[in-house]
């Protein structure tokens, strides 16, 4: 008989995650996690059995975009997939949205969002998209303070009732612009009843949403961020006719292809201002910061997805007379994974953790600017980890790895998105600079060193002390830059460095605090293995090597490297 392999197979999602129980029995108060433990292990349950079921079964169907009824009228009407309306009702079942206003766990709130997230998000084909954007705009709409609004949308956006709950779009991306949204080109006009706006919008994601907040330029304003105002306008009216919205068409995309993202045209869409006819990149950041801390979430998650099938099926598949899983080189590739997943755990909690102690009221300036800095700089890191983590689980399966079929290759494909939307990693470094740069870098600094004085272990106290080195080199390299002018060349560097640092330091005290607690030294070997990989520092780059590199260097010398059509030419 011919050889069939055993496929993967996925453990309780929760009970089988000992980094992340471990992690949240240190973190939450007893009486939190129990309240919430019954949601968890369902959630686990559910993400490991039935929608990962559902995930693999549904693999080849997408939402479609209808654009006309049969007797002519526009309709531009989008079915999302069956997993997608399972998945917004477990959602809004289990509060992953509400749990973070209703305030019942306070400044916990975010930790317990968190856990549900990470243990949703691998079997449910990124709609975590629309439960991200619907949670940043509850959080912009708030803290906007516009009444109004706040009592129209907000009890939907945060509802635990399916019936009654809606989702929100973040329509940012124009053609002109993804990460220099201040170059936005649609514009706000007013009329006798109110506000429409005019403009095409070029990346939608989720565009079924109920609700969108957007940009746009009221006529007479000036150029760039400032000049944009935020806006929020509800896609359909009574009727179910759309607000003055066409959707051009649906994206086709690399992964993400449960996400309806669309082109929009806005023809008059009727709209209202959240916060002012200005600084709407301002008042729409809230909104970002939210989703950026979703995004590291996701990218833990699918981390974790892509090491738990890969540590399985390891288990499973044969090879040079034994299983994968006793090669030691098998084995050493996926502890290496194992290491990157659980850093970037620990530091997608702590800022789901900060963001908890803002919103609860209880954060101090410091805990304040360290959020500010550590959002951007999360979202990198994990967005880039991801990335390669995930490549790498992929690799794992050999040729298994790259068949659709398998449902592998699509981890790969979804997991291609996190370093992008969201602010790419060069975007995210720039924006971290600016906080780093004005005294976030000294608090981040402080903040580590507390951190570390809790892992007194002798192995973590010699993992600490590189830590602090880096931290010193990091903090002289970027008193040089400034002098040097030069921050932005080596903002990327700077960025992950930080975040590395910060992680390795988190899981320095964690790795303590488990062994203290009887958990084990499961820790303690992820903080050698993570140290082991490097803390990246900022190498002492220059402006010529990557002048020469990018063969910019000859060019500024008269000499013509470019490739048009002359190049070619007798
Ligand atoms: C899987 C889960 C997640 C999935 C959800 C994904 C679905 C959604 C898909 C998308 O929408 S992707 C599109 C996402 N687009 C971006 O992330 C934009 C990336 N570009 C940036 O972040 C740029 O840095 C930025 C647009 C902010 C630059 O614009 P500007 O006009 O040059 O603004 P500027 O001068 O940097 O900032 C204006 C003000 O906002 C400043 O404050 P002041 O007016 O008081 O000086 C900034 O400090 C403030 N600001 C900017 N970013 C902020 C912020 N404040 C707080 N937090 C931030 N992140």
């Amino acid at each position: 008989m011919a050889f069939v392999q055993d496929p993967p197979r996925l453990h309780h999602l929760y009970r089988s995650d000992r980094p992340l129980r471990a992690l949240l029995r240190h973190l939450l108060p007893a009486g939190v996690l129990k309240s919430c433990e019954v949601s968890f292990d369902r959630l686990g349950e559910l993400g490991a059995g039935p929608l990962y079921r559902m995930q693999l079964d549904d693999r080849l169907n997408e939402p479609r975009l209808v654009p006309w009824d049969a007797w002519g009228n526009r309709i531009d009407r989008i079915t999302p997939t069956p997993l997608w309306r399972e998945a917004e009702r477990l959602a809004v079942e289990h509060g992953l949205i509400a749990d973070a206003y209703e305030q019942a766990f306070g400044m916990h709130a975010r930790i317990v969002q968190f856990a549900k997230v990470y243990l949703f998000a691998a079997s449910t084909d990124i709609y975590s998209c629309p439960l991200a954007m619907t949670d940043g705009a509850a959080r912009a709409l708030l803290d906007a303070g516009n009444e109004q609004l706040v009592a129209r949308a907000v009890p939907h956006l945060t509802s635990r009732d399916p019936d009654r709950f809606w989702t929100s779009g973040q329509w940012m991306t124009e053609a002109v612009g993804g990460s220099d949204v201040g170059a936005s080109q649609t514009v706000a006009r007013r009329d006798a009843r109110g506000w429409r706006l005019y403009g095409r919008k070029w990346f939608t994601s989720a565009v079924n949403a109920q609700v969108a907040l957007t940009l746009a330029r009221p006529d007479g304003n000036p150029s760039g961020g400032r000049g944009l105002a935020l806006f929020y306008l509800e896609t359909r009216d009574e009727h179910g006719a759309l607000n003055g919205i066409r959707i051009n068409r649906l994206k086709d995309k690399l992964g993400t292809r449960k996400v309806p993202t669309a082109e929009l045209e806005l023809e008059g869409a009727r709209a209202e201002p959240v916060c002012g006819l200005g600084d709407g990149v301002r008042h729409i950041a809230p909104m970002l910061n939210i989703t950026r801390m979703w995004n590291s979430i996701v990218a833990v998650a699918l981390m974790r997805r892509g090491i738990a099938l890969a540590k399985d099926y390891a288990t499973r598949r044969c090879a040079f007379g034994g299983r994968l899983i006793d090669k030691p080189l098998h084995r050493d590739t996926l502890a290496g994974l194992e290491a990157e997943c659980q850093g970037a755990l620990h530091l997608t909690a702590f800022v789901a953790a900060l963001v908890g102690r803002s919103e609860s009221g209880v954060a101090s300036v410091q805990q304040t600017r360290l959020l500010r800095l550590l959002t951007p700089i999360t979202k990198a890191l994990t967005g880039r980890q991801a990335a390669t983590v995930v490549a790498e689980a992929v690799e794992a399966f050999g040729g298994a790895g790259y068949i659709e079929d398998t449902g592998i290759a699509l981890l790969l494909r979804d997991a291609h998105v996190l370093p992008i939307w969201e602010g790419t990693t060069n975007v995210l470094a720039l924006d971290a600079m600016r906080t780093a740069m004005d005294g976030g870098m000294d608090v981040l600094h402080r903040e580590l060193g507390f951190i570390l004085q809790e892992a007194r272990a002798s192995e973590l106290m010699r993992i600490g002390a590189r830590i602090e080195s880096a931290m010193e080199a990091i903090d002289a390299h970027l008193c040089g830059g400034r002098e040097r002018g030069g921050i932005e060349h080596d903002a990327r560097r700077v960025a992950l460095s930080l975040g590395r640092c910060t992680a390795l330091a988190l899981l320095c005290r964690h790795a303590q605090w488990a062994r203290d607690a009887g958990w084990g030294d499961g820790a303690i070997a992820a903080a050698r293995r993570f140290a082991q990989h490097g803390l990246d520092l900022p190498a002492a780059t220059s402006f010529e090597d990557t002048a020469a590199l990018l063969g910019t260097a000859a060019a500024a010398a008269g000499e013509d490297m470019a490739f048009g059509p002359a190049s070619f030419g007798p």
